[in-house]
C-alpha cells in the first residue's frame, strides 16, 4: 500500500489524479500482487502411503502405490523381517536398474545409494529388522515411477510402481 499511496501522492503533486490515471495505478498494483498466487498450483491434501516387507521374503507387501498430483506424500516403510535390512527408493522412470547398480557400488555405509543420485526422487535409508522409516516428499509430475529396495540382490523382486495421477 505504501507504494500506491506514494505513487498517488506523486501523481497528485503532478496534478494528474484524474479518474483514469488513478484507476490505472490501482489495476497495475492489483495485477502485480495477484500474479504469484495464480502461478502456484493448488495443493492436494497430504497423502500417507504405507508399505511393508513381507516377513523374510524379498518383496514388499504391495507393488502398486498411488497418489494425486501436487500432493505431499509421506511414505512409511515397515520392515517385518527379523534379519534383513531394506530401504525404499523412488526412481525416475527407466532408471531403477541403474539406481540399484550405482547403489551396490556405493555400499552398505551409503545405504546402497549413490550420493546425490539425480535418478532418485525420494528415498529411505536402510531400515533395520522390525523398524519403520518415514520419508515425506512432494509428488513428482503425473506419471509412473518405479520404486525398489537397493540392498544387493533385493531389487529383482522387491520393487513396484508409484503412479501419480
Ligand atoms: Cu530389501
Amino acid at each position: 500500500m505504501a507504494t500506491i499511496v506514494s505513487r498517488r501522492e506523486f501523481l497528485k503533486s503532478m496534478g494528474l489524479v484524474g479518474g483514469l490515471a488513478l484507476s490505472s495505478v490501482i489495476v497495475a498494483a492489483c495485477g502485480g500482487g495477484s500474479a504469484p498466487a495464480a502461478t502456484s498450483a493448488p495443493a492436494a491434501a497430504p497423502v500417507t502411503l504405507d508399505i511393508a516387507s513381507k516377513g523374510e521374503e524379498l518383496v514388499y507387501d504391495k507393488n502398486t502405490l498411488e497418489a494425486p498430483a501436487n500432493s505431499k506424500i509421506t511414505l512409511n516403510l515397515k520392515n517385518n523381517s527379523t534379519a534383513l535390512s531394506h530401504n525404499w527408493v523412488l526412481c525416475k522412470p527407466g532408471t531403477a536398474d541403474t539406481v540399484a547398480t550405482d547403489g551396490m557400488a556405493a555400499g552398505d555405509t551409503k545405504n546402497y545409494l549413490k550420493d546425490n543420485d539425480a535418478n532418485v526422487i525420494a528415498h529411505l535409508p536402510l531400515i533395520k529388522p522390525g523398524q519403520t522409516g518415514s520419508v515425506t516428499f512432494n509428488a513428482p509430475a503425473p506419471g509412473a515411477y518405479p520404486f525398489e529396495c537397493t540392498f544387493p540382490g533385493h531389487n529383482a523382486l522387491m520393487k513396484g510402481t508409484l503412479t501419480i495421477k
